[in-house]
């Protein structure tokens, strides 16, 4: 998060005011002026200075769209368009999305809001938007041909109703939406509770992000917007690790982290060294008497979920899903399984044809981590970032959550690496090793395992 300062100015009058207006304003009058983001970086949370108030999310790799209060009313203009996205420096991708960026900014109202939301259309083909696990007049529920007319090329529509009940939500397209969302169209929303609420605390940090996917071949700069399951780039707000933010806490912060999933398959999210709880679902708080500590929690297809944690571990902490070819960029899976084959000469006698070949995972694939492989110019590398002890081997949907001692309360900034205390760190060890006795492999080859859980069998009648 550098360049913290100009963004604190730009949302300082944010509510009011324009940047890099592209919709002209003649054919906007009365409308609030569209605020595009041109940035990729995390923004500060956006205070509230007009309506009732609240304690702000912070969307990682993203913002929060400022809004005016009209008469009560708190009035948002969201502009669909195309926009590049940048997925990781150097890959960039032609994306549909919202006001500059995909995913679109996130809104945030409170509980009890009336809220007013202008959606102008600047694709090449009609949109709608869906507020997905919202209470509303199911005339504003956004389903093109069910609920409304599409929104034709060039044209604002207004969707109107009132923020019911607090919780995590999304938006995105009901009209050609397998297109329009494997292009980058979503967003999250934010329902604040409007006085303190049983089942939700108050938190020191509130993080936000979507689970999205982009099926882009690499050296290319569109996603492939038929693909059904087969995607190859697992971002969290349309980034990639290393390029997705950390989450920097405070040592003994309550941190809540809001997740919504609007890939084609389900991600279990698991946090390093902390359990957590699952305090909101779909359907808003979770009553406390329902919950339990996990580290993982599943997020599936079209669900949000909230997770909340006391930052009580010191450390840089891997929170990723568990799914080991989401912490991958584009990687081909037809490439054979190479592990404990000798093929000792074979790759010089390929190299005569193709002087580039190089094989791959005769020793697992870890090697990729540091491989100076040429890959095309447009994409990200399979498995990369780099640690203070040397390359992590991840990619996609993987970030560090770091907690220190000294972080300040309202700071969001990456503290750098941890510094490990001496004597805590996996270490060599020097000495000798101990024979390792082996049983003999016996006639009927029964596993050690299975001899050594005999006496159990035995107690058991037969
Ligand atoms: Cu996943």
């Amino acid at each position: 998060m550098t360049n913290t300062n100009s963004r604190r100015q730009f949302f300082a009058g944010a509510a009011a005011s324009v940047a890099g207006l592209a919709v002209a304003r003649s054919a906007l009058a009365g409308l609030p002026e569209p605020v595009i983001q041109t940035s990729v970086e995390t923004a500060p949370p956006l205070i509230p200075t007009t309506g009732r108030p609240y304690n702000p999310v912070v969307t990682l790799n993203g913002w929060t769209l400022p809004w005016r209060m009209n008469d009560g009313v708190k009035e948002f203009h969201l502009v669909a368009e195309p926009v590049v996205r940048e997925v990781s420096p150097g890959f960039k991708v032609n994306m549909w999305g919202y006001n500059g960026q995909s995913p679109g900014p996130t809104i945030e109202v409170v509980e009890g809001d009336r809220v007013r939301i202008f959606v102008t259309n600047k694709l090449p083909e009609h949109t709608t938007i869906h507020w997905h696990g919202q209470r509303l007049p199911s005339g504003m529920d956004g389903v093109g041909g069910l609920n409304q007319r599409a929104i034709p090329v060039g044209k604002t529509f207004v969707y109107e109703f009132e923020a019911r009940r607090p919780g995590t939500f999304m938006y995105h397209p009901h009209a050609d939406e397998m297109v329009q969302m494997a292009m980058g169209m979503m967003g999250m929303w934010v329902t604040h509770p409007k006085t303190k609420h049983p089942h939700i605390s108050e938190v020191d940090r509130d993080f936000c992000f979507l689970l999205n996917a982009f099926d882009i071949e690499p050296g290319s700069k569109t996603p492939k917007v038929n693909t059904m399951t087969d995607f190859n780039i697992w971002c969290w707000n349309s980034r990639v690790f290393p390029a997705i933010d950390t989450l920097n806490v405070r040592l003994n912060d309550r941190v809540r982290i809001r997740v919504g999933n609007l890939t084609m398959t389900n991600h279990p999210i698991h946090l390093h060294g902390h359990e957590f709880l699952v305090t909101g679902t779909d359907g808003g708080p979770t009553p406390p008497s329902t919950r339990w500590y996990e580290v993982t929690t599943d997020v599936a297809v079209g669900q949000m979920r909230q997770i909340e944690l006391i930052a009580d571990e010191e450390g840089d902490w891997a929170m990723h899903c568990h799914k080991s070819h989401h912490t991958m960029n584009a990687m081909g899976h037809a490439v054979p399984t190479m592990i404990g084959v000798d093929h000792r000469g074979l790759v010089k006698k390929i190299q005569k044809v193709a002087p580039d070949y190089m094989l791959m995972g005769e020793r697992g694939m870890a090697d990729m981590g540091e491989m100076q492989m040429s890959i095309p110019d447009n994409t990200a590398p399979m498995m990369t970032g780099t640690g203070q002890f040397g390359p992590l081997e991840m990619g996609g949907m993987f970030t560090v959550f770091k907690v220190r001692k000294d972080q300040k309360p309202g700071d969001y900034k990456d503290p750098g690496p941890y510094q490990f205390p001496e004597g805590t760190v996996a270490y060599e060890w020097n000495g000798a090793l101990p024979p390792t006795p082996r049983p003999a492999a016996s006639a009927d080859t029964t596993p050690a395992a299975a001899t050594a859980i005999k006496p159990t069998v035995k107690g058991m009648s037969h």
